[in-house]
């Protein structure tokens, strides 16, 4: 594997890392249709947890298999592939090395009544499934969000110590957040900041909207005079919030939507300088054939 001089330099604002967890971001940077670009696009496969079977999988009755999402993920041309311990278990062997592979190590489900996750999984699962990085979710604003940043730290210094990497979902909700905070400016670039903080190598979070949802918050954008007019400056905001640019930072799909719209959006990801996007029900929910055309649409955009 050659690592282009953009992985290099990507790799490079990573200054603490040993070498295996360097080579684990490599392998997922120069993975796929994009690699060594310096962009990625992630298939996240843990709907089933967060909203049950028949919510995920019944509009595409082919993705209630595991190995469907493996093979989807390597024939649309993605980075890695995201997914808990059963899922990821369940393809291990026939998929073994063929994609980088990120175990999402805590998850919610909907019948759950607080804001909260339980880990379902270890550092040894990690690396006996050949994973190059895990996965942890965080809630900040929620009851029990400072439960979820000390486990993360844990685990993201157990991880690091193996060489893996680690991809933290921040998903601000619960507490006093309301439908509009949750992806309101301010609160999304205050949780792609607070995965930073807590040592994420690639952060995710969720396309922020022009809400400006604290007061205080609101009052130092409008001093600032900060332009958050259009998608594609919101966008820049929330890679300046994560170290100026210094972590990798990856943009959900959100639930499926029409392909014009979703494109919409991808370009003007793409325009603030995100790295790219973690889209699973726009890719699952939809006919094999469909998903991929689609992915490769979204990857072309990237690449332009
Ligand atoms: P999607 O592209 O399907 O939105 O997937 C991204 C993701 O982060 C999943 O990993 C996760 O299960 C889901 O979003 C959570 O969605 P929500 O916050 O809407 O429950």
């Amino acid at each position: 594997m050659k690592v282009t001089q953009k992985v290099k330099k990507i790799l490079a604002n990573y200054e603490s890392d040993n070498p295996g967890t360097k080579a684990n971001l490599a392998r997922i940077l120069m993975t796929g249709k994009l690699a060594g670009t310096g962009k990625l696009v992630i298939l996240p496969v843990d709907q089933g947890f967060e909203h049950g079977p028949a919510r995920s999988f019944a509009p595409n009755p082919d993705a209630y298999d595991p190995h469907y999402h493996y093979q989807l993920a390597i024939d649309a041309g993605c980075n890695a592939y995201a997914a808990p311990l059963g899922p990821l278990e369940a393809g291990a062997d026939s998929f073994a090395g063929a994609i980088p592979t990120i175990l999402k190590m805590n998850s919610s489900n909907s019948l759950a009544t607080n804001k909260d996750q339980a880990v379902t999984a270890s550092i040894g699962d990690a690396l006996r499934l050949g994973c190059s990085a895990i996965g942890f979710t965080i809630y900040p604003g929620a009851e029990d969000q400072f439960e979820m940043m000390e486990e993360i730290r844990e685990l993201a210094e157990e991880a690091k110590s193996v060489g893996l990497a680690v991809v933290m979902w921040s998903y601000p909700r619960g507490g006093k957040l309301d439908k509009a905070g949750e992806t309101a400016l301010d609160v999304t670039a205050y949780a792609a900041h607070l995965a930073a903080l807590l040592g994420a190598h690639i952060i995710k979070v969720k396309p922020p909207s022009a809400v400006l949802w604290q007061p205080e918050a609101k009052a130092a954008y409008e001093k600032a005079g900060l332009d958050i007019s259009t998608l594609d400056k919101r966008i820049a905001h929330v890679m300046q919030s994560s170290f100026a640019g210094r972590r990798i930072v990856v943009f959900s799909g959100g639930e499926a939507k029409d392909e014009a719209t979703l494109l919409t959006e991808i370009r003007a990801l793409r325009d603030g300088g995100a790295s790219g996007s973690i889209v699973g029900r726009n890719a699952f929910q939809r006919k094999r054939e469909d998903a991929i055309a689609l992915l490769g649409k979204i990857i072309d955009i990237y690449r332009s």
